[in-house]
């Protein structure tokens, strides 16, 4: 355990001056340190080295598997145990689509009131190709998620109602989707990295889920948890200095504004596994990583919550997160964005305040600069 503290220290040290070009930021730029990749060869022959490789594909866990074995650290023997002859490889980004999803309501009637006019719909692939879902892959091509969900199922999945509530429960979300009237949102998506789609949301508003969780009054935010499942989520065993599970938090206000939103498919169809399945949140004023995904658990509290990125690093992801073009992030310039609409076309666009949602959420937040300011300092 010990060491597993000093790898995440050692990989948080590292963080701090990475000087990546703006085009092509990560999240975190937490990487391995280069002593662990080094054991591999210096441990293995090279025959061994490509036998283990090729038996790690059929498991569908690539060169994560492989860095795992090689460190010894994490629960590599569980990965590979458990699924053997289970997995099956998908063959496309909308392979991924669980077979067992329920499919009752989709396509849903879009909801006229969210229109993007200012530009056209991105490509139903290019929102399935291009991810971050870190459980899956946060090391080489970070953004080719659905390769490695192989493993995952995320039908059934029970989601859990907790903290300041009338009383805890736990919903099958299967049921909970199928009780819901599901509805079409079409709407911009802003990653922090500043890329930036334009897609067709299925679900339904937060509010809906918040009334039948039954919070106590004195509830003044509201946290969600994705799913923690090593042996189906490859990315998990194969970086441990991460604080797995993945969680984020709204407060109250936010999370009743009607754009908050329970994502439960894509383009008329249920989610894809890298897109959040079986449900994840989509805060469309918000910097993407606020959307937890594969949600398994909301809980109600009367302190702000702790969040993911914001734990791992404080001065570049802050709690509220809020998309504007007048707060550059430290390491990079959020005035514009890369606007995906298919694959192999960017756009440079300019960013909007709350990504074009002034009118909606901007009375929540009286002091968010409408001028530009500098980054924050280091
Ligand atoms: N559990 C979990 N949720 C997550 C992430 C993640 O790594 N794990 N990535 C976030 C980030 S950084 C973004 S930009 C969006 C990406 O959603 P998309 O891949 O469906 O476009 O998911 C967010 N939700
Ligand atoms: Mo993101």
């Amino acid at each position: 355990m010990p060491y597993l503290l000093l790898a995440r220290r050692i990989a948080l040290l590292r963080t701090a001056p990475f000087p990546y070009d703006t085009n092509d930021t990560i999240m975190a730029n937490i990487i391995l340190p280069p002593g662990w990749q080094l054991k591999e060869y210096q441990t293995t022959t090279e025959a061994a080295y490509h036998n283990r490789r090729a038996f790690l594909k059929t498991l569908g866990l690539g060169a994560i598997g492989l860095m795992t074995a090689a460190t010894g650290l994490g629960c590599a023997g569980e990965v590979h145990s458990s699924h053997a002859g289970a997995v099956v490889d998908p063959e496309g980004p909308l392979d991924t689509i669980p077979p067992n999803a329920p499919r009752d309501g989709y396509p849903a009637t879009r909801n006229t009131l969210y229109t993007v006019p200012e530009r056209p719909v991105s490509d139903r692939l290019v929102a399935s190709s291009y991810n971050n879902f870190y459980e899956f892959i946060n090391q080489g091509n970070l953004k080719r998620v659905w390769p490695h969900t192989g493993a995952y199922e995320a039908f059934p999945m029970t989601l859990e109602v907790a903290g300041l509530v009338e009383k805890p429960f736990t919903l099958d979300v299967g049921n909970l989707i199928v009780s819901m009237d599901l509805e079409e949102r079409l709407y911009r998506f802003r990653c922090v990295e500043a890329w930036s789609l334009t897609v067709p949301w299925t679900g339904f508003a937060l509010s809906k889920l918040i009334e039948r969780c039954k919070p106590l009054s004195k509830a003044t935010h509201v946290q969600f948890v994705s799913a923690n499942r090593p042996k189906q989520m490859p990315g998990i065993p194969s970086a441990p200095w991460y604080p797995w599970p993945y969680y984020e938090a709204l407060r109250m206000d936010e999370a009743m504004n009607e754009l908050a939103f329970v994502a439960t498919g894509l383009y008329g169809e249920p989610l894809p596994k890298q897109n959040g399945a079986p449900l994840r949140l989509v805060l469309p004023w918000k910097y993407g990583y606020k959307g937890a995904k594969a949600v398994v658990r909301i809980a109600f509290t009367d302190k702000q919550p702790k969040t993911f990125w914001n734990e791992l690093q404080p001065k570049e992801y802050g709690f509220l997160s809020n998309v504007n073009p007048n707060v550059p992030h430290p390491r990079w310039s959020q005035a514009t964005e890369k606007f995906l609409p298919r694959e192999g076309v960017e756009e440079r666009v300019p960013t909007q305040i709350f990504n074009g949602y002034d009118e909606w959420v901007g009375a929540l937040y009286p002091d968010t600069p409408r001028e530009p300011t500098r980054p924050m300092a280091r």
